[in-house]
């Protein structure tokens, strides 16, 4: 997969030729490739952003660089792309909400171009003029503001570059994460047994692997209706077995043909 970043702060991205996502670099298994758009400014400061048209606080980017850098990036990947558009990611507060469908979706995608705005956003017009060659997609890390889509970015790539096929070490690890998709995760232990006189559950050392998998998905089911129980009423009937309605009632919900609901207290 190659992945292309613009951004005035190319330094953010740094992080990338760490951990798995850097390993994955060297094995070629993803060609990432951060610009400067700095570079695509070509007056004497180098500007990269003006007074917003209609008045208000801020600044915002101006149109020129963005033009050039991302048709720069479209031709050079042409050549390769077989005529398919790459897909234009723009982080914004105003974008559809990451999550890992969205995840799952980019990773079957050959070239992801990532445009990191700062000051008050992009020329809209930029978005508008990208469509023609591009797949522009909006998408937001969360309802919360930031300062500008570097992180967002940095977010992205791992939870993308991570499901191409031999990034992460050990698949069986992505194929067990794919299974408990929509339920929080399971609490985890390590050595000692024993830590400042708090044991770690008896099953866990049980070795029979049958019941230490129930006692796992019955923990996810429980901190995932107490953490999140919005998910708990996003769950599909029929991917729930005879032990997880069992925990559901547990936790007060019911499973109907049409979907969970919680049980109403008498
Ligand atoms: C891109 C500029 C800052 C945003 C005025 C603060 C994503 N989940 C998210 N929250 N915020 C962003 C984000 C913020 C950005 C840019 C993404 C470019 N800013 C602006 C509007 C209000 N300042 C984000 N993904």
């Amino acid at each position: 997969m190659r992945i292309d970043v613009v951004s005035i702060f190319p330094e953010y991205l740094a992080a990338l030729d760490l951990s798995l996502i850097g390993k994955a670099r060297r094995d070629g298994l993803l060609d990432v490739n951060v610009h400067d758009l700095r570079e695509h400014a070509h007056d004497r400061h180098r500007t990269v952003d003006d007074t917003p048209y209609g008045g208000g606080a801020g600044m915002v980017m101006k149109a020129g660089p963005w033009s050039e850098v991302l048709t720069g990036i479209r031709e050079s990947a042409e050549p390769r792309s077989g005529g398919k558009r790459p897909v234009l990611i723009v982080p914004s507060p105003a974008g559809a909400v990451f999550n890992q469908r969205m995840a799952y979706d980019l990773a079957e995608e050959d070239h992801l171009v990532f445009a990191c705005g700062r000051y008050e956003g992009i020329d809209e017009r930029v978005v508008e003029w990208s469509r023609e060659h591009f797949d522009v997609r909006p998408v937001s890390l969360g309802d919360y503001v930031l300062n500008g889509g570097e992180v967002a970015v940095l977010a992205m790539v791992e939870a993308v570059g991570r499901l191409i096929p031999g990034v992460v070490g050990n698949p069986e690890s992505l194929v067990e994460e794919s299974h408990s998709d929509g339920l929080l995760e399971y609490p985890v232990y390590t050595k000692p047994s024993e830590w400042n006189e708090r044991p770690i559950p008896e099953v866990l050392l049980s070795g029979n692997h049958a019941k230490i998998a129930r006692w796992r998905r019955d923990e996810q089911f429980r901190r995932t209706a107490e953490r999140r129980p919005d998910l708990i009423f996003a769950l599909e009937p029929e991917s729930l077995d005879k032990g997880d309605r069992a925990v559901l009632a547990e936790c007060g919900y019911e499973v109907g043909t049409d979907g969970v609901r919680a049980v109403e207290k008498p």
